[in-house]
């Protein structure tokens, strides 16, 4: 029977050991396996092949078996590197090249030829491994950056079999394309594939621009490029699957009773039930107060604390406090430093809100390895302490800071209560985040501030799309966002969640398998576009 082959860098799950010697698998977070992974698991027909995150070197040769057969148990492939191959191809050509200049950080990306050589080199093994394991009738799917040279690699070992790949990252205009030494030799990788995916039309035309000036390959209309193939025309097929979400998933997470204990413990925290500073500065308590001791004691500088509370109580009147989200891995793409000015900018322009909004702001580091992600975490915590020493007040304080990875039922938990996510990056392939928050909030209100450069800002269009570097613009939507009437976010939110309901992380994969059958199919060819 023909299978499904998914590939890609990294397993969706971690193998952990447990103090008898035993192991155990857990499920990995990120974009990719929240995807597939339901595909995967309920599919059994389907295997995954990717980097089993351990270092071969490390263990001995029964310990690979014993952790092998408890991958392969899951359906998973495991492929072992060591050290200098991770730091090569991983570290260095996926992450220091190709992300930073995918996602325009051109500034930000490293070119070294041995980082190439390993990414090369680890593309083979993968391709040995697939080939070994692949029945000529077989579907390989690839996915992402780290992998542009396999289908080629594939199709030299195994010329009939079906291969797709995915991008789940931007994909550059050509003129930062250009700028990567290696960038011919990962176009020509990825002409070995049927059919070719990305987020959106955007950076399709981006694509395919590339593939035109570097290849001086023939294009058609219908976004088919013609290769030769041992004196045979091919075609590979681009074109845009825009990636969803299980929104039954989040809608039930977020209704679990996990879920809604952390949401009113978010909400106790930030004062939206008890109101604690405008309660606390009542006529009634003050009376009570001065009754115990003499107001009249104290400094004008004492009581500068009090009088900012009051001020801005003042001016909330008896409006409810307010809940600010997000979720995001430490990244630099993700625009924290950018959306926290835009915070501090909204506390210091509009100081009502000083003591009635809470930031919620989980932010999981990643890549702990690369230097600039750890320098983005000191530059994130430091903003974060700066925020929180200026603005807080003594029963208040504007921003929770996590950086723990939080299970599923937590996280919708965080979205459950958040008056408004504040979902900002810079640049991203598509971002799941905006749409895990109005997911968790089916049918309810709540406000998206979302960044015009992700691929889901062309279709969340009722949200509230901001350019992410004008710290204005974001200062201001954060402020409408957090004004809106329960009943225009409902209708905002209804229009979006009738979409995401609809377009979700299985019809994004059965969509992409089934446009793989088509054109992997020989009368695809004859098709006049
Ligand atoms: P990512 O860059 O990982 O994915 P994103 O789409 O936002 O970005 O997905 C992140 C996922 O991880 C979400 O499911 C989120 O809930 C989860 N997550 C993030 N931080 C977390 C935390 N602190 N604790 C728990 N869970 C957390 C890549 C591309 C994106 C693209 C996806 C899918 O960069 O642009 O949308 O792939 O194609």
């Amino acid at each position: 029977m023909a299978r499904l082959i998914i590939v890609s860098n990294r397993l969706p799950m971690s193998l952990h050991s447990r103090p008898d010697g035993t192991y155990v698998l857990t499920q990995n977070i990120g974009g990719l396996s929240t995807a597939i992974g339901p595909y995967h698991k309920s599919h059994k027909d389907c295997l995954w092949v990717g980097w089993s995150g351990i270092d071969p070197t490390t263990r001995t040769e029964d310990e690979i078996n014993a952790i092998s057969d408890e991958f392969t148990r899951h359906r998973c492939i495991p492929i072992f590197l060591d050290s200098k191959q991770i730091n090569g191809y991983y570290a260095g050509y996926s992450n220091d090249t190709l992300w930073p200049l995918f996602h325009d950080f051109a500034h930000e990306a490293k070119f070294d030829s041995l980082t190439w050589k390993a990414y090369e080199e680890v593309n083979e093994k993968f391709a040995d491994t697939i080939a070994a394991l692949a029945n000529p009738d077989d579907t390989v799917w690839v996915q992402d950056y780290h992998l542009m040279l396999l289908p080629a690699l594939l199709r030299a070992r195994q010329p009939k079999l079906k291969i797709g790949w995915f991008l789940h990252i931007p994909f550059p205009s050509p003129e930062i394309f250009h700028q990567l030494p290696n960038g011919k030799e990962l176009l020509e990788g990825l002409m070995g594939a049927d059919l070719l995916g990305f987020h959106t039309e955007d950076f399709c035309a981006n694509f395919l621009a590339s593939v035109k000036s570097m290849l001086n390959l023939g294009i058609d209309k219908g976004g088919r490029i013609s290769v030769q193939e041992d004196g045979r025309q091919r075609f590979v097929t681009v074109d845009a699957f825009p990636i969803g979400m299980d929104y039954g998933l989040y809608r039930r997470n977020a209704r679990s009773s996990l879920a809604q204990a952390m949401r009113h413990g978010i909400e106790a925290f930030s004062g939206k039930r008890t109101r604690r500073v405008s309660t606390s500065l009542s006529a009634e308590s003050r009376a009570a107060a001065e009754a115990e001791e003499s107001w009249s004691a104290y400094t004008e500088d004492d009581l500068s604390e009090v009088k900012l509370a009051q001020s801005a109580a003042a001016k909330r009147g008896t409006r409810d406090n307010k809940v600010i989200v997000s979720v995001d891995r430490l990244d630099y793409t993700k625009g924290l430093p950018e959306r926290l000015r835009a915070f501090a900018l909204m506390l210091s322009r509009y100081p009502e809100w000083v003591g009635h909004v809470t930031y919620y702001l989980l932010a999981t580091p990643s890549r702990e390895g690369v230097e600039s992600y750890r320098q983005l975490k000191e530059h994130v915590d430091q903003l974060v302490g700066e925020i929180n020493g200026k603005y807080s007040l003594l029963s208040w304080t504007p921003i929770h800071y996590i950086t723990r990875s939080l299970p599923i039922k937590p996280v919708c938990g965080i979205y459950s209560a958040g008056d408004v996510a504040l979902v900002t990056p810079l640049r991203d392939g598509m971002n799941l985040v905006a749409k895990e928050y109005l997911a968790s909030r089916d049918g309810r209100d709540g406000a998206l501030v979302l960044s015009d450069q992700c691929g889901a800002a062309s279709e969340l269009t009722d949200a509230y799309i901001v350019n992410p570097y004008d710290t204005e613009a974001v200062c201001e939507a954060l402020h409408s966002a957090l004004e809106i009437s329960s009943a225009e976010a409902k209708r905002r939110n209804a229009v979006m969640q009738a979409r995401l309901k609809y377009r979700t992380a299985s019809l994004w994969s059965t969509e992409f398998l089934s446009a793989l059958r088509q054109v992997s199919d020989p009368r695809w060819a004859d098709r006049r576009l």
